[in-house]
Parts: structure tokens; sequence; C-alpha cells
């Protein structure tokens, strides 16, 4: 199950209590006060761990409470600090206390973890409070209280490329076919109903990673299909894969389909209307996308946007597809200006 969202409550152990306590030993008249200090209480921290893709297990454990220090004692014993509490997470984890929205930890590198909730500190003993005109205290201090939240954990997929388009237009073929994901492939919409992460290897010994996330349609910012909640997982790409259906099976238009996953991409907002895109027509296979195709390479040539033809089924332009996916990213690693030239950016009014 791909759960990306979560919300879990943690407490942080409270430290221990100071030990009010006077030392009593045979021989030893006035042993004057050994009262240790409290033990600190467990934290609660949370690490990123590359192993894990999804944060079901958050889903049926929202609760993670620490240990409570242990309270000092005689002998000048200090309490026992307790062991932290490490949650694991995926990486691409942002954590927000739920009561304020205030982020606490974006855990993007594996190992990187975050105390999210901090142990009390464990209360000072009688023994601490000694001095010239005060030689036995019974002054003590309780342990300070463990941090509590409720904690929203939210997953935003580490991907370099994402793909966009309509249902059915070939989004999981495409994945299946480049990298080395296996995502379930039919010939209805909505098949994929959770994103697919999916590595890219390049002769060269290169990779970059690609998403492929359900698809849109008209109104999925309001709700239809499976709405717009899986585009977040397109937040940290660099670059958007427009998959445009030549296929005339769909009874739509493709130029108008274009705009319309554009229009959902710019009410969902986010930065993703912004985002360096590639149109990539898809399906050149079959004999009657031509006419589809024609009409949205003169489409696009109009508006100067380039436009990739491949067919996913049979492989073909896909070699060419990769390497122009990797050239982009590549210019956008070295500087936006050479990505102006290289992607252009969606006009405002396509
Ligand atoms: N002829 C032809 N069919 C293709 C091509 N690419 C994909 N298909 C078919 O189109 C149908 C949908 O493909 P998917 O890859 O599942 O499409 P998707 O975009 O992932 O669809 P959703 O997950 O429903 O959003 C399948 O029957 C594929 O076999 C292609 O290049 N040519
Ligand atoms: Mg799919």
């Amino acid at each position: 199950m791909f759960v990306d969202e979560v919300t879990i409550h943690v407490r942080a152990g409270h430290g221990g209590k100071g030990c009010c306590s006077f030392r009593r030993e045979k021989y030893i008249p006035l042993g004057g006060p050994d009262g240790g200090n409290g033990g600190k209480g467990a934290d609660i921290i949370v690490e990123a761990n590359p192993h894990i893709r999804t944060l079901v297990d958050y889903r049926f454990r929202p609760h993670a409470f620490a240990k409570h220090g242990g309270h000092g004692r005689g002998s000048r014993s200090s309490g026992a600090a307790e062991e932290d509490i490490i949650l694991p997470v995926p990486q691409g984890t942002l954590v927000r206390i739920k009561a304020t929205g205030e982020v606490v930890a974006d855990l993007v590198t594996p190992g990187q973890r975050v105390v999210v909730a901090k142990g009390g500190r464990g209360g000072l003993g009688n023994a601490h409070f000694v001095s010239a005109t005060n030689q036995a205290p019974r002054k003590t201090q309780p342990g300070e209280e463990g941090e509590e939240f409720e904690l929203v954990l939210e997953l935003k997929l580490l991907a370099d490329v994402g793909i966009v388009g309509f249902p059915n237009a070939g989004k999981s073929t495409l994945i299946s076919t480049i990298s080395s994901a296996k995502p379930k492939i039919a010939d209805y919409p909505f098949t994929t109903l959770t994103p697919n992460l999916g590595v890219v290897r390049l002769e060269e010994g290169e990779s970059f990673v690609v998403a492929d996330v359900p698809g849109l349609i008209p109104g999925a910012s309001h709700g239809a299909g499976l709405g717009t909640r899986f585009l977040r997982h397109l937040a940290r790409t660099k670059l958007l894969v427009h998959l445009v259906d030549l296929s005339p099976d769909t009874g739509r238009d493709p130029i108008e389909d274009y705009r319309a996953i554009n229009a959902e991409l710019s009410s969902f907002g986010g930065g993703l209307e912004e985002k360096p895109q590639l149109l990539v027509a898809n399906k050149a296979d079959i004999p009657e996308a031509a006419d589809h195709l024609k009409k949205l390479q003169a489409f696009a040539k109009r508006r100067r946007i380039p436009c990739h033809v491949i067919s996913a089924a049979t492989r073909q332009g896909l070699k060419e597809l990769v390497y122009a996916i990797k050239k982009s990213l590549d210019a956008i690693e070295r500087d936006g200006e050479a990505t102006k030239r290289l992607v252009r950016r969606r006009p405002k009014k396509a």
C-alpha cells in the first residue's frame, strides 16, 4: 500500500526527578547530601531510510512514546538516560507540526535525521545544591517534561523527471520501457493509482529517476478522476515529460489535451506550471494517428516548442527521448539560461 501522508502523535520521555538523600554510614557522621540527578528523557528522532518506500507503517502505528529518564538515587547515582526512539521514513519526507504547520524537517539524504521531540532534562538532586551557606539542602528539581506533538508526515517523492498526461496516454508503458520500473499497464483509464519511480540508466553509467503519476483529466484540480493529490510528488522534479496520446481512439484533440493538462498543472500551482516541459507525442506507431501527429507538430512549431515523437510500444524514438531528457537535466543543472534555450518554458497562453 502506498501511503504518502500520515498524522502521528509523538511524546518524548520526561526527565527523571532529582533525589533528596543524605549519606548515612557507620563512623561517618554528617555524611552530607548525596541525592543524584534524574536521567534525561528519551528523544524521538525521525530518520530518512532509503529502504523504506511509503509511510504505511505509521497508518497502523500512529503513536510513539519514548521512555522517561530514571529518577536520581542516593550515593549521587544519576537516573538512567533512556534510549531514543528512531522513526524511519522514506527519503523525501517532510515533517510538520500539525498545530502550527511549521516545517521541522525535510529529510532528503539517506540517514539524515532530526530530533522532532526533545526528551526532558533530568532534575538536579540535592547534592547539587550544597553551598557554603547551606550544607544540608533539601532542595531538588523535578524532571522537565518531554515535548509532545501531533506531527504530519508528508512524502514528496524524489525524482528528476515527472511524466504527466491523460489516463491511457502510455505513461506507465513509457516508464516501463525506459527504466527499471515495472508498473501495471492496461487498456483502461486510471490503471495507475499511485506513483511509480523508475531509474533510467544511460550507457555512460549516468542515471536519472523518473516518476509516473496517475493520469489527469479536466477538472482534476476539483477532484475529477483521482484528483491532483499525487501531483505533489512532482514538486521536486526538475523537468516534466508531457505525454500526449496521438491515438484517434481517445476521441479527443491532442492540442486540447495538451492545454487541458497544463491548465490542471496551473490550478494545482506549487510551481508545477513553471517547470520546464518536454512535449512528447506517444503512439506514433498507430497509422491512424498520422493526422493527430501532423496537427500537434504544426501547433508545436507555431509555439516554437520542441516536440518529440515516440512509440512507447515499439520503442520508436525512445533512445533519442532519453538523451533529450538527460541533456535537458544537465542544462537545468548547469544554469537556468541554457534551460530556457533547450527546454523552452511553456508559453503563458499555451
Ligand atoms: N499502439 C500503442 N499503444 C500504446 C503505446 N503506449 C501505450 N499503449 C497502450 O495504451 C494503453 C494504456 O497504457 P498505460 O501505459 O497503462 O497508460 P497510462 O498513461 O499509464 O494510463 P493510466 O495509468 O491509466 O493513467 C495500454 O493498452 C498500452 O498498451 C504506444 O506507443 N502505441
Ligand atoms: Mg499508468
